[in-house]
């Protein structure tokens, strides 16, 4: 089990009021997530003791640079239990890693015709991608729809699987939901038609342990700022048959083995796909972010949320006229989205604002989802190694206050 004190001590940002007299209860982690003073140190100490160009200069710094920068992605891969370093790919974000699939494997391999298959509780970053390549190319998208407790309807899956798929792009957990996915069997689902998985794993692989061999998943991509790392830096992890069969996604230093006037030849992996410069302190720091969420545990981060998620659902039910969206406990990660009858989510925010809880409020990069919802927006409260008990009392009672304010 996790000792939220010893972990809390571990965020200074935590330590802040943000207002007078008003400390900070943060449950905004699934948009993205607080930073520990271990990697915050490491990327000072990057920039004061390291910092060169990687893979270029011969001189001490820019191996020193080189050396921590790819040992950070044998740590990250381990993390993922990649069976092989060059098969993580540094992009800058989940987003980045879905686009650069949609553009190099897609525009490759997707023709007039072919089907790709979604769910209707996808991120804007797992469905816009894939309209633009079905667009271009005359591709069908096909989605699996999620029933009224925020599961998906697997019944359905086999009608919508068929020769014709070439893609199964589904995220592991809904950021709105919450929603654990089948992620094992449906990868199995999508190979028995001979069809590629993608797994979207921004919001799974920050919260709980993710093994992409025993996923047996194609394509796995998160995001080093949900899981305590830095911004600007995130993952693609594809098997290397097909990493090494896809074309680069762009062109220019480092992605090359050779340049003529006349053309070039690229390069190996993983560096195929890593053109120009890449954020070497943000690399290095999601390295030392993987190390810190190693040191915890990722049982007992999946535990610890799972504890809070139950406490969070059990006292949210409390309120009147408090709408949770998705699945009971068990079924979800740490997410409770919900609406409050009478308010709008971004009064509600806005309000607990005022109290120093942060939460979102939106559609959450989710609108096809909010619309089969038959609403605009939710308010989501997220919670994360750091969040405890007596957070979740001061978000309800922050909540009650707010329908004082607002006499509902
Ligand atoms: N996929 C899922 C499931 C996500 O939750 C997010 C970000 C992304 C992809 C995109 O990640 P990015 O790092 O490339 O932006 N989700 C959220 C959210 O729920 N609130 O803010 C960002």
């Amino acid at each position: 089990m996790l000792d939220t004190n010893r972990v809390r001590a571990d965020f200074p940002i935590l330590q802040r009021e943000v207002h007078p007299g008003v400390p900070l209860v943060y449950l905004d982690s699934a948009a993205s997530s607080q930073k520990p003073l271990p990697v915050i140190e490491a990327m000072n100490a990057y920039y004061r003791q390291t910092h060169a160009n990687v893979h270029r200069g011969i001189h001490r710094l820019s191996e020193d640079a080189t050396n921590a920068y790819e040992d950070a992605r044998r740590r990250i891969a381990r993390f993922i239990n990649a069976p092989d370093p060059a098969g993580v790919i540094y992009v800058r974000n989940a987003t980045e890693a879905i686009n650069l699939v949609a553009y190099s494997w897609g525009r490759a391999n997707i023709a007039a015709g072919d089907e790709i298959l979604l769910t209707q509780m996808e991120h804007h970053a797992n469905l816009v991608p894939w309209q633009m390549l079905a667009q271009e190319k005359g591709a069908v998208l096909r989605y699996l729809p999620f029933l009224p407790d925020g599961t998906l309807d697997l019944a359905q899956l086999p009608a919508l699987l068929s020769e014709k798929t070439r893609l199964f792009a589904f995220t592991a957990m809904s950021n709105v939901f919450g929603t654990l996915t089948p992620v094992r069997a449906l990868v199995d689902a999508a190979h028995s038609v001979g069809a590629l998985a993608l797994v979207d794993g921004a919001q799974s692989v920050p919260h709980l342990p993710v093994d992409v061999q025993a996923l047996d998943c194609d394509f796995l991509v998160f995001s080093g700022h949900k899981m305590c790392g830095p911004t600007g830096i995130g993952i693609l992890y594809g098997k290397r048959a097909l990493l090494e069969a896809m074309p680069p996604f762009m062109g220019g230093g480092d992605m090359i083995r050779r340049v003529t006037l006349e053309g070039a030849t690229w390069n190996e992996l993983p560096y195929k796909f890593e053109a120009g410069t890449p954020a070497i302190a943000e690399a290095i720091g999601l390295g030392v972010a993987v190390d810190y969420l190693t040191g915890l545990g990722m049982d007992n981060v999946h535990a610890h949320e799972q504890l809070i998620t139950s406490y969070a659902l059990e006292a949210l039910s409390e309120v009147g006229g408090l709408r949770l969206l998705g699945p009971p406990a068990g079924l979800k990660g740490g997410v409770a989205a919900f609406t409050l009858q009478g308010l709008h989510p971004h009064d509600i925010a806005q309000l607990l604002d005022e109290d120093g809880v942060a939460i979102r409020a939106g559609h959450h990069c989710a609108m096809p989802l909010h619309h089969i919802l038959g609403i605009n927006a939710s308010a989501r409260a997220s919670f994360y190694v750091h969040t405890t008990t007596a957070e979740i009392d001061r978000l309800v009672e922050s909540l009650e206050r707010a329908k004082r304010v607002f006499r509902i």
